[in-house]
């Protein structure tokens, strides 16, 4: 049997309203709904998001009536404050993410709030995290959908290590120049890459998002994948589709002839232009209409036989930059209306609302040309549902060369959507476009949607996420070069919050057998103060209390003692304990006395909660032939007490298991921070490697087998990267 498949996407594909005190229940508008109704009906699947209804404007018992009435459609709703909704929907999602990912300009009001939208949409991701987490059990496959939750695959990933988790992103991924402007950059695609597949509807989408990592020097980037640490994230395109029966069947139903004729009688005698598009800036309404202006400088003669049926479906109407955009639309068209218009013609017939499918399938059949010419779109599902319902009538499609959808319709009259004579060209070309070129244009285009459906698209991904997630690699780590060291300090300068974790033996001062050297000179106390002053900063140490307390006691720093068994947090004196049963300890010491006796030079360290076997002063010979004895008699005992055994630099370490340097950073980890660096040198700093992040800088000094990305050779690259930081 398969494994359930949880859905998470910001709308669910049912949506609650309110009025006069009643509660409605209707269907979101858009094809997910309707690609993922096999799914969507299977009882053992959920559908997770939001209902659509702020929380404030329910009280909780009608709360809980959404939930009972929703989940006869197996979606579970994830309420939002109206705060959240103006900070993470309308800001951060739709004035940052979106008009960034469509290559259009940020607005300046938008920019100023983007630290407090931040911050909402982070707090959001966590909150469907929580709801994902809650509703779903270990094995559950995870597929998370669209913008607004970039952060979701990550945050899930930390819990569920093993689960697959899927991402589709519907709206274009820019070129790495452009994602790069965005300061919260690294983290995004750290959330995305939580995910073993990533997906989006084009090829170049895929090369931008490849390119976006290459640019922050993410993974090891292969043909359509990312090589982690850990893992290997597929990422690939599988271009939308729609259901194509559905809009051919539309074609001969009664409701939809009835449509078509009323549509046939409006617009008598002309040639209809048909635009749909929400009211979005990245559309290019406006673009339309003075292209369509335009045309009709240019031809006199079809003045009065043409019309611009325009389509206007209301959205994100509380942005004010969309409020901007209706009114010079609006005003533009009046223009336009008013300059070659007459008793007889309006040439924008202008409709600023949402259609039923019928009249809306009616009108397709209706148009000559559809005008599909946004700036930018990830897909666009229009024009697909236009060519669609061609069955016995001739329409053709003029699509802009930037909406993904142009990938696919290679027989479209592709044009260049910022080139105002490209459009007026493309609308002549249509409009005089022969019968028969026309057909077969459109039947090619037909054919390859009758078979790349939404079904086939959602099956596909299905599919696919079954199989992703099963390769580990090792992955070669990089020498930290000049290039990579610049990389870091960028990054570090352009962070607001930094979080730095740095072990001490061996990464700050270099092994000694003399106990004394390894004391902290005033120089490396000076550049960890002033470091501290910039960032976050944790000393992840295996050494106790007391050294650490003597060294580093004074410096503004939080002490990871042990290996995480006592914390003291910046700017207090206390230490914090994890607490621990340490029975364990008397049976271990047996067999660490007996081998470190039988092995000159080796001794036991007894710290509060490990026990460590040192063998660097001990000859080789013996120190290997024991310490694999050692270890064969540890294990039975590590076993019984769930210990860990674990070798460290000329040490073997014992205590018990979950304390460790990767839970202790966990801990302290802030999901906040833009700039995380690590760096270690052996065994038990790969704990703290494998925790962080995938956009984390990470670095190991000295030789061995690593998850770190970088390579230092030693504690003098080490001081220097430090210095350059500051
Ligand atoms: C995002 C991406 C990507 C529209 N108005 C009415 C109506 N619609 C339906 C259409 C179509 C859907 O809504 C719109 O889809 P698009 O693909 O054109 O655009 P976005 O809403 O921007 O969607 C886009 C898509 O996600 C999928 O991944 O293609 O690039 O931006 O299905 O039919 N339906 C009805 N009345 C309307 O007035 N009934």
């Amino acid at each position: 049997m398969n494994p359930s498949l949880i859905i998470v996407s910001n709308r669910l594909p049912v949506s609650v309203k309110k009025t006069d005190g009643v509660l409605e229940f209707f269907p979101s508008i858009g094809g997910l709904a309707t690609g993922l109704s096999s799914y969507a009906t299977d009882k053992r699947n959920k559908w997770i998001g939001w209902p659509g209804i702020a929380s404030e404007d329910v009280t909780e018992k009608e709360k809980q009536l959404i939930a009972t009435e929703l989940l006869k459609y197996n979606c579970y709703p994830v309420f939002l404050t109206h705060k959240q909704l103006e900070d993470f929907y309308n800001g951060y999602s739709n004035s940052i993410l979106w008009p960034l990912f469509h290559h259009t300009p940020i607005a300046s009001t938008a920019h100023k709030q983007q630290a407090a939208y931040w911050k909402a949409y982070r707090k959001v991701n966590a909150a469907f995290a929580d709801a994902v987490l809650a509703l779903s059990t270990k094995g559950n496959r995870i597929w998370v959908h669209d913008y607004q939750l970039l952060l979701l695959p990550a945050l899930l990933r930390q819990e569920r290590p093993n689960d697959k988790i899927g991402f589709f992103l519907h709206i274009p991924f820019p070129a790495a120049e452009v994602f790069s402007e965005l300061a919260e950059g690294p983290a995004l695609l750290a959330g995305m890459l939580g995910a073993d597949l990533v997906c989006f509807h084009t090829n170049g989408y895929v090369n931008n998002f490849l390119g976006a990592c290459q640019h922050y020097d993410i993974g090891i980037i292969g043909k359509k994948e990312i090589a982690l640490q850990q893992r290997v994230v597929r990422v690939t395109d599988f271009p939308m589709g729609i259901d194509y029966d559905r809009w051919v069947r539309a074609t001969k139903s009664r409701a939809v002839k009835a449509e078509l004729a009323k549509w046939k009688r409006k617009y008598r005698g002309q040639k209809v232009i048909l635009t749909v598009d929400r009211l979005d800036p990245t559309k290019g309404l406006v673009e339309r209409a003075a292209a369509y202006k335009e045309f009709l400088v240019q031809n006199p003669q079809l003045r009065g036989k043409v019309v611009m049926s325009m389509l206007a479906v209301p959205s994100r109407t509380d942005i004010d930059e969309y409020k901007r955009l209706r009114n010079r639309l609006e005003t533009l068209i009046e223009d336009v209306n008013a300059t070659f218009g007459n008793a007889y013609w309006k040439p924008i017939d202008y409709m600023y609302r949402s259609m039923p499918f019928e009249q809306l399938a009616a009108l397709y059949q209706r148009a000559d040309v559809a005008f599909i010419v946004p700036l930018r779109d990830g897909m666009n599902l229009v024009a697909k549902e236009f060519l669609a319902v061609q069955q016995n009538t001739s329409g053709i499609l003029v699509l802009s060369k930037t909406a993904g959808a142009a990938e696919e319709l290679k027989d479209a009259i592709v044009v260049d959507p910022t080139r105002r004579s490209t459009l007026v060209r493309g609308l002549g070309k249509a409009l005089a476009m022969p019968e028969q070129e026309l057909k077969d244009r459109v039947s090619n285009m037909q054919d390859l949607l009758s078979t790349s459906t939404i079904h086939v698209w959602a099956g596909t991904f299905v599919k696919s996420l079954k199989k992703s997630g099963q390769e580990l690699r090792t992955v070669r780590v990089r020498t930290l070069s000049p290039v990579h060291q610049r990389a870091i300090t960028a990054s570090f300068r352009a962070a607001d919050t930094r979080m730095i974790f740095l072990d001490y033996d061996g990464v700050l001062v270099p092994f000694s057998d003399n106990p004394a050297k390894c004391k902290p000179s005033k120089e490396l106390l000076t550049q960890l103060k002033k470091l501290a002053s910039l960032a976050n900063l944790t000393i992840v140490s295996g050494r106790s209390k007391a050294d650490l307390t003597e060294w580093l006691g004074d410096l503004p720093v939080t002490l990871i003692a042990e290996h995480g068994a006592f914390v003291r947090t910046a700017g207090k004196k206390r230490w914090q304990t994890t607490p621990t049963n340490l029975g364990w300890k008397q049976h271990a010491l047996r067999p660490l006395e007996k081998y470190a006796a039988l092995t000159p030079g080796a001794f036991v360290e007894e710290k509060e909660s490990a026990l460590v076997w040192h063998y660097r002063k001990a000859k080789t010979y013996y120190a290997q032939k024991y310490l694999v004895a050692l270890k064969r008699a540890l294990k039975p005992i590590a076993k019984t007490y769930n210990l860990s055994v674990q070798q460290g630099n000329m040490i073997l370490e014992v205590r018990p298991k979950g304390i460790d340097k990767g839970n202790a950073v966990l801990n302290l980890l802030n999901s906040n921070s833009e700039f995380i660096l690590a760096i270690g040198d052996d065994a038990t700093d790969e704990d703290m490697f494998a925790t962080l992040p995938a956009s984390a800088y990470t670095i190991k000094v000295g030789r061995g087998r690593t998850l770190a990305r970088y390579r230092a050779k030693n504690t003098n690259e080490v001081l220097a990267l430090i210095k350059k930081l500051h």
